[in-house]
């Protein structure tokens, strides 16, 4: 009879959520959480800042540089791509990946524009072959939320009638796989839900998850 062996990997999970969320704390804190525990697990982040498409991504959103619409979405997914192989390779080799923002961070950034042509569909375009995550938590936090947190920062897209368009855009992208939490809640009380449903992500793909494509 044919089986499908599974070989046991890494978990490749996401964050997103809009700007102030809380997802770069909570991030950390988990990884710091599966390292404690024996789990050999990193924290990634996009925009991944570090490469030359990074850097020019940081120039846009730190306003040193000005970028066509539809060219810097392009600059946001070739960061993803230019990634994918050495995300491949780490969950293969049996490392968690931890990672704030992905793909639908993309999306949503470039739909929140409302810019003529680029709609959801051709957002997600690009980014259509990049290694799906086995999980991806959403921490749900409302505008008006964010800002009691002491104000977005100045980078480009930290004003709040934009971040609410980015929040319309994540609430029509997501399905009944993502995993929403309620980011008004203390640091602690949202890190405890995070150990859990992550840590059984964790545990089935050591178990020999499915193949990650
Ligand atoms: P962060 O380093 O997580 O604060 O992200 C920087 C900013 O860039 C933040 O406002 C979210 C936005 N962003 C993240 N990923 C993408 C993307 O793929 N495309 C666009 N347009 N914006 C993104
Ligand atoms: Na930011
Ligand atoms: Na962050």
């Amino acid at each position: 009879m044919a089986s499908t062996q599974h070989q046991p990997r890494g978990a490749f999970i996401v964050f997103e959520g809009a700007d102030r969320a809380g997802k770069s704390t909570q991030c950390q804190m988990l990884v710091e959480h599966l390292q404690a525990a024996g789990v050999a697990a990193e924290l990634w982040r996009f925009p991944d800042r570090t490469t030359a498409i990074g850097k020019m991504i940081n120039s846009y959103l730190t306003s040193q540089a000005e970028i066509d619409d539809a060219a810097v979405h392009l600059l946001f997914s070739a960061n993803r791509w230019e990634k994918r192989e050495e995300l491949l390779r780490k969950l293969r080799a049996g490392t968690t990946l931890v990672v704030d923002r992905y793909a639908y961070s993309g999306v949503a950034f470039t739909a929140a524009k409302g810019a003529p042509g680029l709609d959801r569909a051709w957002c997600m375009a690009p980014d259509a072959g990049l290694p799906a995550p086995d999980a991806i938590f959403f921490l749900n936090l409302t505008v008006e939320q964010a800002a009691a947190r002491g104000g977005y920062g100045e980078e480009r897209y930290e004003k709040a009638d934009f971040q609410r368009k980015v929040l319309e855009q994540f609430q029509g992208m997501r399905d009944s796989s993502w995993r929403v939490i309620d980011a008004s809640q203390s640091i602690e009380d949202i890190q405890q839900q995070l150990r859990e449903q992550a840590g059984a992500v964790v545990a089935r793909c050591q178990r020999g998850g499915e193949p990650i494509k």
